[in-house]
């Protein structure tokens, strides 16, 4: 099959499609998932989970702006049904407290062991977890509703069903566990461009994780802008660079229809020297009925 230029020797032009970027993108994938082995959850929980970046005093604060806008899309009475998937929860939980409370079924999902470890620990309340709770008290305070956090806080506990791998690079993200087209709604925060080599990986991940989703579902996704590397304890992860524009573009090439899409500036006292993000992007997008 010719597919831009020679398809052997690639025409050099940088045919997104031409035999030896796709090699390259293999082997960049595999690079970055052995870059992953040394994150470190609880130093990457101290750089982005911790004041100034979620400091719910401060509305300038990176935490409350996504809280947000997952709290105001949640708010729509659009987005619910039987289960929701979070991909690439890393061993945080805040992406998904708007969202749990409208389906019957939540699944966390992870490429990385220490971190489904980390979710479960919390999950357990055993001792030494991470501290949501001022996360949860914001949500609440947000939603309005007026009720003690811990309540909300014990709902999300008992509405996890599964803490599950997940590898966006595979045209089955999740293998086996749940059939394509099965899912009513996905959440996620910051996975797709800190773990994909180039921008067509980047589209390709979507086409993957919109391939799970039921004809009509929902995403809420929040990412980096601009950003090419983070840091958690000895692991520096490189990320790719991602504008609106290119952000836009992959929803819609990949079948979607976007209902909102917000972004933030990242304040200088936000940069902490943790990362080089220059922004961060909120879309809530809902997948064309048939394409
Ligand atoms: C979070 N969701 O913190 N398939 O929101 C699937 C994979 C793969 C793979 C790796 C990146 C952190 C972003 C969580 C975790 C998100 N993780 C998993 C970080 C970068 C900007 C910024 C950040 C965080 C991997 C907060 C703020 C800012 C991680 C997750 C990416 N800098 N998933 N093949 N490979 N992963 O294990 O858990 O992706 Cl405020 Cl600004």
């Amino acid at each position: 099959m010719e597919v831009g230029g020679h398809p052997e020797t690639g025409d050099g032009k940088g045919e997104p499609f031409s035999s030896n970027r796709i090699t390259a993108n293999m082997s960049t994938i595999k690079a970055i998932a052995e870059n992953y082995q040394t994150f470190n959850p609880a130093a990457y929980l101290q750089n982005n989970y911790v004041p100034p970046r979620a400091d719910f005093s401060n509305p300038d604060s990176v935490v409350p702006w996504k809280l947000k806008c997952l709290a105001d899309a949640c708010a729509s009475g659009e987005i619910g049904g039987q289960i929701l998937v979070d991909i690439g929860s890393g061993p945080t939980v805040y992406q998904v407290l708007s969202a749990f409370e409208l389906f019957k079924e939540v699944i966390l999902t992870d490429f990385l062991e220490v971190n489904r470890e980390e979710l479960k620990k919390w999950l357990h309340d055993e001792p030494g977890a991470f501290d949501w709770g001022p996360f949860i008290n914001h949500v609440c305070s947000i939603e309005g509703k007026g009720e003690p956090w811990q309540e909300k806080q014990k709902r999300l506990r008992e509405r996890v069903s599964r803490v599950i791998p997940v590898n966006i690079h595979q045209p089955c993200p999740l293998g086996t566990e749940l059939a394509p087209g099965t899912v009513d709604a996905l959440v996620s925060s910051f996975c797709l461009e800190a773990c994909s080599p180039n921008y067509p990986a980047f589209v390709k991940a979507l086409e993957n994780i919109t391939g799970l989703l039921k004809p009509g579902g929902h995403v809420l996704m929040i990412g980096a802008l601009e950003e090419s590397y983070f840091l958690a304890g000895k692991a520096k992860l490189s990320v790719v660079s991602l504008t609106e524009e290119m952000t836009r573009k992959a929803f819609y090439d990949v079948g979607y229809v976007i209902r909102d899409f917000r972004s933030y500036t990242m304040p200088e006292s936000m940069k902490v020297g943790v990362d080089d993000v220059q922004g961060i992007f909120f879309v809530w997008a809902q997948k064309k009925e048939s394409n």
